[in-house]
């Protein structure tokens, strides 16, 4: 038992202490031409168990945040030589989202025109000399959140919740990004699982969910070195590049066994299942007309008995 003042405090110090174990892995540059600033702000920094950079000026700061990809939060001063903190935000903005790294100008007291034009240059926010430590923190902990609570959504967004796999909507960004670097050759494959509805009818539908992760974990094994997704319901469909047709159906051959052979347990049940695949190769720069082809190609394996594929 805890009394509840006690778990109010409990509650505050448990939150706390997570906080600080994520901040192990964040990366803090400090930009300021003051040595003296920096290693007084980057210990400020490691109290709280932040990773920190230093850069004495805009220039150097924009080449170790590039360095860096765990560099989540930049805190700049404005006044330096070669190029400002104002610049170096403009410019830094050309690569990095405000959702990808932080930014919190520095700016003198009383001087709410420099405030404005870090926010206007691109700066998530701006903190004003002198600062107490309180209000130094409360900043970059919300800052660094928001940028988790952006990284958690985007993920979210992509991803398919039963199986864990990229969801339809993650499949064509990766894909139409793919593409744009015309490859040679492109295949997509078309998943689908033979007879679902009497999995979930015999089973029921938890079976049938469970059997789709297991599905999903095969796929992914045989597939890690393309692109495969859920597509919807118990359909599943896999980008094959960098190949050729005959081992692009060696791979879907060897899938399309292993699923027919897996036995699915669940709840002291036990079933097997077979998938149909359809796959086209016939690429000219439409992927869409591909996906088409290999639709119909699925189609074709269905009516001539299932559990087989049509390439
Ligand atoms: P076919 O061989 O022609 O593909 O037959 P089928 O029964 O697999 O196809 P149909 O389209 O008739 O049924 C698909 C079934 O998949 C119906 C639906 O309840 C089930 N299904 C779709 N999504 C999920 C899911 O997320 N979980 C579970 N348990 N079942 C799902
Ligand atoms: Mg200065
Ligand atoms: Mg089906
Ligand atoms: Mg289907």
């Amino acid at each position: 038992y805890i009394p509840k003042e006690n778990a109010q405090v409990y509650d505050y110090l448990s939150r706390l202490l997570q906080r600080l174990e994520k901040n192990k892995q964040i990366g803090v540059l400090v930009v300021d031409d003051s040595r003296l600033t920096r290693s007084m702000v980057t210990a400020l920094l490691r109290r709280h168990n932040f990773v920190t950079y230093e850069a004495e000026d805009g220039l150097e700061g924009l080449t170790v945040l590039r360095q860096h990809s765990n560099i989540k939060l930049v805190i700049t001063d404005e006044n330096m030589p070669n190029m400002s903190g104002v610049e170096m935000v403009a410019e830094l903005r050309n690569t990095f989202s405000k959702e990808d790294v932080a930014v919190i100008g520095v700016s003198g007291k009383g001087s709410s025109a420099l405030s404005a034009r870090f926010i206007k240059s691109g700066a998530n926010d701006y903190i004003s000399k002198p600062y107490c430590h309180e209000e130094f923190f409360c900043r970059v902990t919300q800052n660094i959140e928001h940028i988790e609570n952006v990284a958690a959504i985007r993920k979210a967004a992509n991803t398919d919740y039963l199986t864990n796999l990229p969801n339809r909507r993650h499949f064509f960004t990766r894909v139409n990004a793919n593409l744009k670097m015309a490859p040679q050759w492109v295949c997509f494959a078309i998943i689908d699982i033979d007879n679902f509805k009497v999995v979930n009818d015999t089973y029921g539908h938890e079976a049938g969910d469970h059997a789709l992760k297991i599905t999903a974990k095969i796929l992914s094994r045989h597939f890690k070195y393309h692109y495969v997704s859920r597509f919807g319901g118990e359909e599943f469909c896999v980008y094959l590049s960098a190949m050729d047709d005959d081992s692009a159906t060696e791979l879907l051959e060897k899938a399309r066994e292993e699923v027919a052979q897996t036995e699915m347990r669940y709840d002291g049940k036990s079933f097997k299942f077979t998938i149909s695949i359809g796959a086209s190769a016939e690429f000219d720069g439409n992927a869409e007309a591909t996906l088409r082809i290999a639709d119909k190609n699925l189609y074709k394996a269905k009516q001539s008995g299932r559990n087989q594929l049509v390439f």
